[in-house]
């Protein structure tokens, strides 16, 4: 089975917990965009009926409004049922990095806000600890940078860490990423273990200048892992 299969089989059986009524949060990513497509079936099937989407990012909106998914956000709706998202990496934990596609800001106000969060990986996104496979992002305000990115690399001097700002195409075209929240990315790449989580995520976010970061610590209720031999289904 190709990653791509793995993704649709877990994404399905996501969807498998949606219930007509339902306010959804609608996530970001090649995993989440088959979530997607799998709830506008079952809408257009009638098998789903008065669901309400509240998509992560401008990416999925723009996915949702094509497949005739109703749509509102959280002023709205400021509870939501059930979220279906991926993940770039899921720890023994079940915590996550998210964010290599850039949508982990409004992903985690949705994904914080809502009463269960479904997370579908394939089995490639298991790592023995967060950083293991690689970037770990942070949104950042433009404003100086490079001073928020220099610190943020102290911050993890013990844990080998390289702060890279993101570009777009991997920087050839000298291009800065910026974000649906018109904000930039620094990502960072750790060579050995952060250690207790919890810390590292608090001394990020002590850093003026830092908007968010990827680490969805004790967010997900459920992870389905789709991988060669089948489902996993982890629940916290
Ligand atoms: O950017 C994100 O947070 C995405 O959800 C990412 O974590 C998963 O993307 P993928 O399903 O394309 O691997």
């Amino acid at each position: 089975l190709s990653q791509d299969e793995l993704k649709k089989i877990a994404a399905y059986k996501a969807v498998e917990s949606v219930q007509s009524g339902m306010v959804l949060g609608l996530g970001t990513g090649s995993t989440a965009k088959h979530a997607v497509d799998r709830i506008a079936e079952l809408l257009h099937q009638g098998k789903l009926k008065n669901i309400i989407g509240i998509p992560t990012s401008k990416k999925t909106h723009q996915q949702a409004v094509s497949l005739g998914i109703p749509l509102s956000d959280l002023d709205s709706h400021p509870v939501v049922d059930l979220a279906i998202d991926g993940a770039d990496e899921v720890d023994s934990n079940l915590n996550l990095v998210k964010g290599r596609g850039g949508s982990l800001l409004r992903e985690k106000m949705i994904e914080s806000a809502c009463k269960k969060f479904i997370v579908i990986v394939d089995e490639s996104k298991l790592v023995a600890h967060v950083g293991a496979s690689g970037a770990m992002p942070v949104e950042v305000v433009p404003f100086c940078w490079k001073f928020t990115q220099n610190r943020l690399q102290s911050l993890f001097d013990y844990a080998g860490c390289v702060a890279k700002l993101r570009f777009n195409n991997g920087g050839e075209d000298g291009e800065i990423f910026v974000t649906d929240n018109r904000n930039y990315i620094v990502d960072l790449f750790f060579k050995k273990d952060v250690g207790d989580l919890k810390t590292a995520s608090d001394a990020i976010l002590r850093l003026a200048g830092v908007v968010e970061h990827g680490m969805f610590l004790d967010m997900a209720t459920t992870v389905i892992v789709a991988g060669e031999l089948g489902i996993t289904i982890k629940n916290k």
